[in-house]
Formats: structure tokens, C-alpha cells, sequence
């Protein structure tokens, strides 16, 4: 598409704040696109001083952060609706950029910006693995090599939980109140997450710290949603044929949702007024987003890369695959909600297969398919034990596993290999190397993995035998013919 057919709005923006009131670790794209989006517009129509934000990686990425200092932290956020429209905005509010990593110089500078009184919330997006905590019994991983690292050397910490530990402690020993810990990963009770793996590292260093944050700081949940996806070199030459030349830049969707625990003792921005949602319990709204749009997300994943299939959008452009959503939405996970007050969720639904379809935006399957053992007790598994306790079927459920599974191998259905991005990706390397082609014994492998499958699906016959026909399938068939076979006493309508 030519650069002449796409509409550009400007979005102007004030003189960036000169205080800094939020720390963010986790310097990626979603936090350059959603966190500070947000804040971006609150600094616009308020030109409030205060809330500046400083954001630091304690992991890669340490080129972005070099880029952004280089730009003096101001970027472009293109916001996709279609590929012919296009809001581009340039963000100020990220004042200070670091990288605090191991081999890193900036971690004193962050421990010390995160202990100073001005700073009043720290939110984070270190993605599901970055918590060390075990997706399945959610408790801390203390053999991790990092956590370890940590329990040993506090003060000078390598992990999320372990530098949000040091801050506390400082701030604690000067007499400075803590600041709210605001999780955006998407994780179920992801506050209560965040304080688990905060909580449970103090222990090993001091019990009354460890009580102390327990008692005295805030870990609000929050449930976050904006599709952005990580940028390409495609990415950024669109970007140029649009006179943006900015190695910052992020590229998404229209849509934004944030909803957000209101539990911030020393204040905070009056983020409703940009259409955050504040509210006093944010389950249903984390898990109608984990199990369809996320859940649907890691199907298009799995079974679109066996298939070949490399973007979202391409996956949702074959019947076939709307109909494995349409299936999955109506049988496996939406009977297993509480949803929210007043939520349409066949608009819902709907809202999914066009965010989906969004051409624009190029979301790679390949994105979405890495750190599954992190993402699936999540997206499929707790709902998949509430619906066979109640011995429904959950055959798409089943089908994804066998999916993943097949996937972890690291080829394709037609023998093309991908990576395996994964912290548990040599555990899964050395389960097809010992059962190979013998699927029965493969899927009981996988199954028996409790960091990742709750007791009551470990122990279920029925759904082991399900994954296992759903294998056979994929493997003799392919991806559409096992869905196919899957959809046939469906009742559900195609989008
Ligand atoms: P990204 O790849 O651009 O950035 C990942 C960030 O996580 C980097 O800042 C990296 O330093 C940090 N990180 C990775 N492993 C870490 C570890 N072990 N310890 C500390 N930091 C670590 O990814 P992106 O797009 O920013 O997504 C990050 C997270 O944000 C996702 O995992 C998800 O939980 C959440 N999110 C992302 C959305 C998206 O569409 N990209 C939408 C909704 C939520
Ligand atoms: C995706 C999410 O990468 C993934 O696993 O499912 O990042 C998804 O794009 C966001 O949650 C949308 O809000």
C-alpha cells in the first residue's frame, strides 16, 4: 500500500514532565505501546509534572534503551485500525530509560530512583517467566540460577522480584513508605503473583521484611490488552514510508483495555479519565481475557505454525480456524466464567475474530507460540479441569495440547523446523528424543509435567485419550482435517 492511501492523524504533545512518579520495569513493546500511551494522554490534558515515567530493562533489551537515550526518550506509537489508517503519536512521558542488567551499568541508578519518595508506583511487564514463580503450584522458584543469585547477593539483584525486594528494603530502612507494585503481565491475580514472588524472596532474606511488605504494600491486579506485536525490519520500512525514522517506534491496534485494582496508597494518576477501568476486583475481566482472547490466541499459535501459517491474520482468514475459535469459545472456555457486569460476549467474540483479522499489523504465530509451559495453565488448562470436572467435553482443549506437544518437537507438520523458544524447551527436546513416534507414551510424558498441568487433568484418562486421537490426526490429516473432524457435531456459526 502506498504511503499516500494511509490517513495520518498527529497527535501533538506537550512539554515532556520533568518529575519522574512511576518506575516500569520491562522496557519492551507493550509498555512503549499500552502503559505509557496511557499516561502519554493523562500528561496531555492535564500538563501534570509528576508523573514522568523511568523505564528500565533488567534483561535485553540494551539497544532499545541506547536508542531511546539517543532520541531523548521520545518515540512514535502507530496505531493501527487498518492497513489504510494510522494514528501516529510521539510519546514523551518515559523521561529516563535504563538498562540495569547483570552486565549492566544502570542498577544502582535504578535501585536509587526506585527508593526516591517521588516515586510512587512501580509497574512492570517482565513477561510471565519473568516472576520465577512455577506456572503450576505458583510457587518461587529458588533453584532458578537467577533467584538463587538473588537469595545470595540481595543487594545487588538480578530478577524482577528481587529488585522490586531491594527497593522495599531501602525504602523501608530510610523511612519511606512503599510504593504500589502494579503487575501488567498477563497472568491471572497477577498482584497477588507479584507479592507471592516478592514475599516469598524476603523470606530468605529477613522474616520481618518479608511481613512487613506483606502488611504494608499495594500489589493492585490489573488486566491489560492491546495487540503489539514485536517489530520487524518490514515494520520499520512501513514506518519510514510514512516519514517516521525512529528505531523507537512501535506499531499496534486500535483497540486499548486496561482495568485496574484501585489500590494505590500514595497516589496516582486519574487514569479514568483516559479510559482506564478502575475497579475493586479485576478477576472476571483477566480471565474472560486470558481464556478467550489469550486461550484462542496460543490455538491460532500452535496449530497455525504446524500448519505452515505465519500470522494471525492468515490463520484467521481460513474458515477452518474461525471455526476452531468459534468451537473453542462456545464449548471450552466460556461456560468456565464469572464474566463481568453487563459484557456482551458473543460482541465480545466477535470483537476477537476482527482484532484478529487486522491485516496491518503482521502478528507472528511464532511470537505467541513461545513460553507455553508459561502461558497454558492460564490460557486453557484451569479452565480445561473446571469443564471436565464437570465432565464436559473439552476436545478443542485437548487438540491444542496435542498441538503444543507436536510443536515442541521443533518442525512443522511438513518437516519445516522453527525454534522452540521455552525455559522448559530442553525438557521437552529430551521427551521426544526418548518416546519419539510413540504418541501414548509422549503425551503421558507431557501430562505428567506438574509445573505445567494441574493433579486433575495429569490424572484424566479421557483427556489423555482425546490428545492422543487429536495427534493422530494432525499427524495423518493435518491441522484442518483434525479440526474438521473436531467441529462436526458443532453447532457454532462461522464468522
Ligand atoms: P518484549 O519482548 O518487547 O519485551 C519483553 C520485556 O520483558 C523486555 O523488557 C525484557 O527485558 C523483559 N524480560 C524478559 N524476560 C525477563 C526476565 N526473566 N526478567 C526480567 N525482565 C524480563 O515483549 P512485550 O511485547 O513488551 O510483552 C511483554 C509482556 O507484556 C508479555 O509477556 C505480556 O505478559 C504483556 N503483554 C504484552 C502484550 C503484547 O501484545 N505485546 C499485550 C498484553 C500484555
Ligand atoms: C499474546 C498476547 O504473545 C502472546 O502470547 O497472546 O501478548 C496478546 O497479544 C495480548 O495479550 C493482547 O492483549
Amino acid at each position: 500500500m502506498a504511503a499516500a492511501d494511509i490517513h495520518i492523524e498527529r497527535e501533538p504533545s506537550r512539554r515532556p514532565p520533568s518529575g519522574i512518579g512511576i518506575v516500569h520495569l520491562g522496557l519492551g513493546a507493550f509498555h512503549r505501546a499500552h502503559q505509557a500511551v496511557y499516561l502519554q494522554r493523562h500528561l496531555d490534558r492535564t500538563g501534570a509534572d509528576d508523573w514522568g515515567i523511568s523505564s528500565a530493562n533488567i534483561r535485553a533489551n540494551r539497544t532499545l534503551v541506547d536508542q531511546l537515550r539517543d532520541g531523548d526518550c521520545r518515540y512514535h506509537v502507530a496505531e493501527f485500525s487498518d492497513s489504510e489508517h494510522v494514528t501516529l503519536r510521539e510519546i514523551t512521558a518515559i523521561r529516563e530509560a535504563l538498562y540495569a542488567g547483570p552486565d549492566g551499568p544502570d542498577r544502582e541508578r535504578l535501585l536509587a530512583r526506585m527508593s526516591d519518595p517521588a516515586v510512587r508506583i512501580v509497574t512492570l511487564t517482565v513477561t510471565e517467566k519473568g516472576y520465577f514463580l512455577s506456572p503450576g503450584s505458583g510457587e518461587l522458584l529458588t533453584d532458578a540460577p537467577a533467584i538463587a543469585h538473588d537469595i545470595a547477593h540481595p543487594e545487588s539483584p538480578d530478577t524482577a522480584p528481587g529488585t522490586l525486594l531491594e527497593a522495599l528494603a531501602r525504602r523501608r530502612s530510610a523511612g519511606v513508605p512503599p510504593f504500589a507494585v502494579l503487575c501488567c503481565d498477563n497472568m491471572p491475580h497477577n498482584g497477588r503473583r507479584t507479592r507471592r514472588a516478592v514475599v516469598s524472596l524476603a523470606r530468605h532474606r529477613d522474616g520481618e521484611l518479608a511481613d512487613w511488605i506483606d502488611a504494608s504494600v499495594a500489589f493492585p491486579s490489573s488486566m491489560v490488552d492491546r495487540i503489539v506485536p514485536a517489530m520487524t525490519d518490514a515494520d520499520r520500512t512501513r514506518l519510514a514510508g510514512l516519514g517516521i525514522d525512529d528505531p523507537a517506534a512501535v506499531v499496534c491496534e486500535t483497540f486499548s483495555q486496561w482495568v485496574v485494582e484501585d489500590d494505590f496508597p500514595l497516589g496516582r494518576p486519574d487514569w479514568e479519565a483516559e479510559g482506564v477501568e478502575m475497579v475493586a476486583d479485576v478477576a472476571p475481566f483477566e480471565t474472560m481475557k486470558l481464556r478467550l482472547l489469550n486461550g484462542a490466541h496460543s490455538l491460532l499459535a500452535y496449530l497455525g505454525a504446524l500448519a505452515g501459517i505465519e500470522t494471525v491474520d492468515a490463520a484467521v482468514a481460513r474458515p477452518a480456524f474461525r471455526q476452531l475459535l468459534r468451537h473453542y469459545w462456545q464449548q471450552d472456555a466460556i461456560p468456565t466464567l464469572s464474566l463481568p457486569a453487563a459484557t456482551d460476549v458473543a460482541a465480545y467474540t466477535d470483537g476477537l475474530l476482527a482484532r484478529f483479522g487486522n491485516d496491518s499489523l503482521r502478528h507472528r504465530l511464532q511470537q505467541i507460540a513461545m513460553d507455553g509451559s508459561q502461558k497454558l495453565p492460564q490460557r486453557w488448562l484451569a479452565g480445561g479441569v473446571e469443564r471436565s470436572i464437570d465432565t464436559a467435553d473439552i476436545n478443542v482443549t485437548a487438540l491444542g495440547v496435542a498441538g503444543w506437544i507436536r510443536y515442541t518437537a521443533g518442525t512443522d507438520l511438513s518437516g519445516q523446523p522453527h525454534p522452540v523458544d521455552d525455559p522448559m524447551a530442553e525438557t521437552f527436546a529430551a521427551l521426544h528424543r526418548r518416546h519419539g513416534d510413540d504418541h501414548a507414551a509422549l503425551i503421558d510424558a507431557f501430562l505428567a509435567l506438574d509445573a505445567v498441568f494441574p493433579a486433575a487433568l495429569r490424572d484424566d484418562r479421557r483427556f489423555a485419550r482425546q490428545i492422543l486421537e487429536a495427534l493422530t490426526r494432525l499427524e495423518s490429516g493435518g491441522v484442518e482435517s483434525a479440526i474438521a473432524t473436531l467441529t462436526l457435531n458443532a453447532s457454532d456459526r462461522d464468522a
